[in-house]
């Protein structure tokens, strides 16, 4: 078989579910990372991050062989490199977790090898690679040098999938093929062929780069025109739930939800790649991205101008991932907020958050308790994550505090109520 083994660099909430999915077909994979601790832990069949039915699929693909985690890379059919990409100062990319990996697969690659980049990566990215593998091994030969003859096959192939529904995501969205020539597409399209349901769309490594960078950036976007609305609405004193499902009724218009911000290792950082390469370009893509980060800022004094009402205020604060259902806090507006609120010594903090066991050090001074408690407790509710436990809360628990609602659960329920009991 071409694909006798296959190895995922990277074993976090890409590559780990990537790395799984090959295992599940029966492929035999060896997933990579320099995390000791994620590799023992899946090694030992279990995760370390939280994403629906992964850990019971991790399970089996250890027991019955096809994956296993090591620190080293070792020699394979075809490499997969799922680092992170974050940004440096003033929003510059920071490329060096792929550099590195490049120079990690580097020394076991062998001629017929496939190397594919999934992490989300500005426009070049996949040119750049190529280049630091060619110099790691100047006996092989690469794309740029030897175009269809290559003894390497390099592609740029996104992940797009939604935390919470990798899993199915994964299997059944189509998938963007950029191959650095024809033949590496055609190489990169066989391997992901082995799980993908979707279709398996070739174009060029330049033209799939932008492409994962365009959907993050087109989400970000829709979102900041929510996010804006609902600042107008507040200055306005109109209901922005009620007005978002009144718009949304005509046809052709599908307004997103606002929120307290937008978190996430994606949307919240790929535009700036745009914008970074593209700046006198780019100019309502930096708009949205600065709507957006400035959502926590006005939730914040939205929570100061509650807490000023009361002499020692107490404020709950419900949610810290950077949305519903999940464990992840990177770039979470929630924890922001709550950071803040802490750091300008706004009130008394506790925290329920469903997902969480122990309290992340940032947020030191604040207790994390259920929602039971913090409801008695509470003069303030700030509602930050609509967790599938918030929106079950009954909305009379809520009518002796001040509610900060800012993701509608609450505010809709309680609309509708008003409209049926007045
Ligand atoms: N958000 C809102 N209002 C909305 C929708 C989202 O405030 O109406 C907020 C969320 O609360 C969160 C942030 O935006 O803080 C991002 O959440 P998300 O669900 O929009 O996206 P992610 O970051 O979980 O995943 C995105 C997805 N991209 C798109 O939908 C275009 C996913 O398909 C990508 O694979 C992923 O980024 C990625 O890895 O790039």
């Amino acid at each position: 078989m071409k694909f006798d083994t296959i190895s995922v660099i990277g074993l976090g909430y890409i590559g780990l579910p990537t790395a799984t999915v090959f295992a599940s077909r029966q492929h035999a994979v060896v997933g990579v990372d320099v995390d000791k601790h994620a590799v023992d832990t899946i090694n030992q069949g279990k995760i370390h991050i939280v994403e629906p039915d992964l850990d019971m699929l991790v399970h089996a693909a250890v027991s019955q062989g096809f994956l296993r985690a090591t620190t080293c890379t070792e020699p394979a059919n075809a490499f997969l490199i799922a680092v992170p990409t974050p940004f440096k100062e003033s929003h510059k990319p920071d490329l060096s977790h792929i550099e590195a990996a490049a120079a990690t697969i580097a020394p076991v690659l062998q001629k017929g090898n496939l190397v594919i980049l999934e992490s989300t990566s500005p426009v070049g990215t996949t040119d750049a690679l190529a280049t630091w593998l060619a110099e790691h091994r100047p006996d092989l030969t690469f794309p740029q040098q030897a175009g269809e003859a290559s003894d390497i096959r390099i592609a740029y192939c996104p992940e797009r999938v939604l935390p919470g529904h990798i899993l199915r995501e994964l299997v059944e969205n189509d998938r963007i093929i950029g191959g650095m020539t024809p033949a590496c597409s055609r190489l990169a399209r066989e391997l992901y062929e082995l799980f993908v349901r979707g279709n398996c769309i070739v174009t060029t490594a330049r033209t799939a780069e932008m492409c994962k960078l365009t959907e993050n950036a087109f989400r970000d976007v829709n979102i900041a025109f929510a996010n804006e609305l609902s600042t107008i609405c507040d200055a306005l004193d109109i209901s922005v739930w009620e007005l978002i499902s009144h718009a949304n009724r005509h046809p052709r218009v599908n307004i997103l939800q606002p929120g307290p911000g937008v978190g996430g290792h994606c949307i919240a950082v790929d535009p700036w790649f745009i914008v970074d390469s593209a700046p006198d370009e780019a100019k309502l893509i930096r708009t949205a991205r600065e709507v957006n980060d400035r959502k926590p800022h006005r939730v914040l004094e939205k929570v100061k101008n509650a807490a000023a009402r009361f002499k020692q205020p107490k404020i709950a604060c419900f949610g810290l991932a950077f949305k519903a259902n999940i464990d992840d806090l990177r770039e979470s507006p929630a924890l922001e907020i709550t950071h803040s609120l802490i750091d300008a010594g706004v009130g008394e903090i506790c925290v329920v958050e469903p997902n969480i066991r122990t309290m992340p050090a940032a947020l030191e001074g604040a207790i994390l308790c259920d929602a039971e408690r913090a409801l008695k407790w509470a003069d303030i509710v700030v509602l930050l994550v609509d967790h599938k436990e918030f929106a079950n809360i009954q909305i009379e628990r809520l009518q002796s505090h001040v509610v900060i609602d800012t993701r509608g659960i609450w505010s809709n329920r309680r609309r509708i109520a008003d409209a049926t009991t007045s």
